[in-house]
């Protein structure tokens, strides 16, 4: 009864996805929970979906059925209707919070504030160069605070080494040569709120990522003055930040790689970004940046690099953290630990950056242009493709050589719109072994990790 009444009150289709995203799915789509989707090609359906949208819809023939529209999938898309119909349907996602810390741009969103974390909306990485105000932020402890004398910060190297090594921020300037280089620093979880259904963590759209420059020395360096002993298989990476629990002892996050990956030139120890010393908030004085692999390697406020002569077992490194089924699973199922491997190296992506969701364009336009990035892990990408009439046709997109191994590549695509109306922009990456991003995001796992769905946005022409 009570609910009756509740929903007769007056609310728009948007309002109503953000509150109850089953109920506007069946009001827009003419779904019958009990026949199942039926699409929305009927002509009743395709009046409230273009009133919905806020215009005609130019492809609507090639709309599949049940599609949520971008323009209310908006960051996290709804969550999906629960498997007993009786229960009320999960909370909907509040609009987007942002963030107010210094040194960061107001317009990166907050995924949580204890531990912090923010993210990138695709359309703030328009810029070739992520600037440092609009690179993200995943912290797993407490922020610390900031270092008084940067230059005497120092770190150690030690366990399967001939000589235990500790070094100093002005040492390894001094000692070392210096490179700059601009590389994707990535989230493992980038991508995560796009599974169905919803996986453990942050819901990442795809703005757990940046690509800056970085200014440090190659870990490779360091670790062959220190020299690795036959024993030494695996590395295991230490911050200096507090587990949130406040107990000392206890690492909020500790991972590593094989030492074949440890020791490739393009891993470095930071202590610069954008030619500015690397700010607290993103793990300075010094932290090790690992390209390719799950941002969480990277170890920021670094103080230790121990060399295990097995592989690690730190907080991050068991059961299903960064971890992906090696046989996959059934979507939502608990999994079974000995069914999953290591995450390496991250999967293709390709966002639009520019126009932005939402973006209202003059009545009239008949041409757009578009601008994105897309990048693949340890490989590159070889194709980007964009559609404007939900993915029956595709157009390739010109894309720009890395400037070095593991930057991002910047793409450009001019596309056409017949008429005014609704649009919806869909890119697609290819990586350098042929392999596309996939429609939905696949391989589900528990927590969530190679959520690389083509990203889409929408946009109204008129
Ligand atoms: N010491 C420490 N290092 C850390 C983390 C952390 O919480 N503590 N988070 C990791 C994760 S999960 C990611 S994705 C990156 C994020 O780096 P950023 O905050 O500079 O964007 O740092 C990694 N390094
Ligand atoms: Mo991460």
């Amino acid at each position: 009864m009570k609910q009756v009444k509740e929903y007769a009150r007056e609310r728009s289709i948007d309002e109503l996805y953000q509150e109850d995203p089953e109920r506007a799915d069946a009001n827009v789509f003419g779904r019958k929970t009990d026949v199942g989707r039926r699409g929305f090609l009927g002509g009743a359906g395709l009046a409230a979906m273009s009133a919905a949208v806020g215009g005609a819809i130019p492809f609507a023939a090639n709309m599949p059925g049940g599609l949520i529209p971008a323009a209310f999938a908006q960051s996290a898309p709804p969550a999906p209707p629960p498997a007993d119909a009786s229960k009320a349907a999960p909370a909907a996602p509040k609009g987007p919070q942002y963030l107010n810390f210094p040194g960061k741009s107001n317009k990166l969103v907050v995924l949580g504030d204890r531990p912090l974390v923010a993210e990138t909306p695709e359309d703030q990485l328009n810029d070739d160069t992520t600037p440092t105000d609009k690179l993200f932020v995943r912290n797993n402890g407490q922020t610390p605070d900031e270092a008084k004398d940067p230059e005497k910060w120092s770190f150690v190297i030690d366990g399967e080494v001939n000589k235990k090594l500790t070094l100093t921020l002005g040492e390894l300037k001094s000692k070392y040569k210096p490179v700059t280089r601009r590389m994707v620093l990535e989230c493992g979880g980038n991508g995560r709120s796009f599974f169905t259904p919803q996986a453990r963590g942050n819901q990442w759209t795809n703005g757990g990522a940046g690509c800056p420059e970085w200014t440090g020395v190659r870990l490779a360096d360091v670790l062959k003055t220190a020299g690795l002993k036959p024993s030494a298989v695996f590395s295991a990476h230490y911050g200096s930040d507090q587990h949130l629990s406040g107990d000392a002892s206890k690492a909020t996050v500790s991972r590593g790689v094989p030492v074949k990956k440890l020791m490739d030139d393009n891993n470095l120890i930071v202590w610069q970004v954008n030619g500015e010393p690397l700010p607290n908030i993103n793990g300075g004085p010094v932290r090790l940046l690992i390209p390719g692999w799950p941002g969480s390697l990277s170890a920021k406020w670094l103080n230790r690099i121990w060399l295990r002569d097995k592989e690690h077992d730190g907080p991050g490194m068991t059961n299903f953290s960064y971890r992906v089924p090696i046989k996959p699973m059934v979507p939502g199922d608990k999994g079974d630990p000995k069914n999953f491997k290591i995450l390496e190296s991250m999967p293709v992506r390709s966002i639009i950056t520019s126009p932005a969701n939402g973006d209202k364009i003059a009545a009239g336009t008949k041409e757009i242009k578009l601008r994105g990035a897309a990048w693949a892990g340890d490989l590159t990408v070889q194709e980007v493709d964009v559609s404007t009439d939900f993915g029956a046709t595709w157009t390739k997109a010109k894309v720009s050589k890395p400037k070095n191994k593991y930057d991002w590549q910047r793409w450009t695509a001019t596309v056409k719109l017949p008429t005014d109306g609704y649009y919806e922009i869909w890119t697609r990456g290819t990586d350098s072994r042929g392999v596309m991003q996939p429609h939905m995001a696949g391989f589900w796992n528990p927590q969530g990790y190679g959520g690389n769905a083509m990203h889409r946005i929408a946009v109204l022409v008129g």
